[in-house]
């Protein structure tokens, strides 16, 4: 459970790195690319070459579907239906990889706020993208 303090750390953080939000998602896919290689088989028809133009762009996506989430904290089943619809009966994303990305993102944040990535900015992290995952995969079963 996100508390109310959560939230707002998560707010924060994601308003600092606003600026430079598509790089962090394109650094956590290229993280995710190279520290779990078994992911690269969801993207047979991409260039994953660190840097590619298709990583570029699926790295935006994902950072605007993170910022959809940030804003829609308190709602994230409905903000992120279709999202779930797309991983669960067209993609076909085994949920385990939710949790690969995740830890990459947190990775690049941590990188990107140095100091400014504390414990309790940490913990939140952690209960969002677990919440943002669960929600992606609710649809499984
Ligand atoms: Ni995911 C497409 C968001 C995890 C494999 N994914 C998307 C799109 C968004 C997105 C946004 C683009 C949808 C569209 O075009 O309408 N993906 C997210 C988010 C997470 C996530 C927010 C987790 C935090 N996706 C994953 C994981 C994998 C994954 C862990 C596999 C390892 N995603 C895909 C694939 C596509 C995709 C494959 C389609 C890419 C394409 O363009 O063909």
């Amino acid at each position: 459970m996100l508390t109310p303090e959560d939230k707002k750390l998560i707010q924060q953080v994601w308003e600092k790195i606003l600026s430079h939000l598509d790089d962090c998602g394109r650094e956590a896919l290229e993280r995710m690319f190279c520290v779990y290689p078994q992911t690269k088989t969801y993207f047979p028809h991409f260039d994953l070459h660190p840097g590619s133009d298709q990583v570029r762009s699926h790295g935006k996506k994902v950072a605007a579907a993170l910022s959809n989430a940030v804003k829609n904290v308190d709602n994230l089943s409905q903000a992120l239906s279709e999202l779930s619809n797309l991983h669960a009966y067209n993609l076909r994303v085994d949920p385990v990889n939710f949790k690969l990305l995740s830890q990459c993102f947190q990775v690049v944040l941590a990188a990107h706020l140095g100091k400014d990535y504390t414990p309790e900015v940490h913990a939140a992290f952690d209960k969002f993208l677990s919440a943002v995952a669960a929600v992606l995969a609710e649809k499984y079963r």
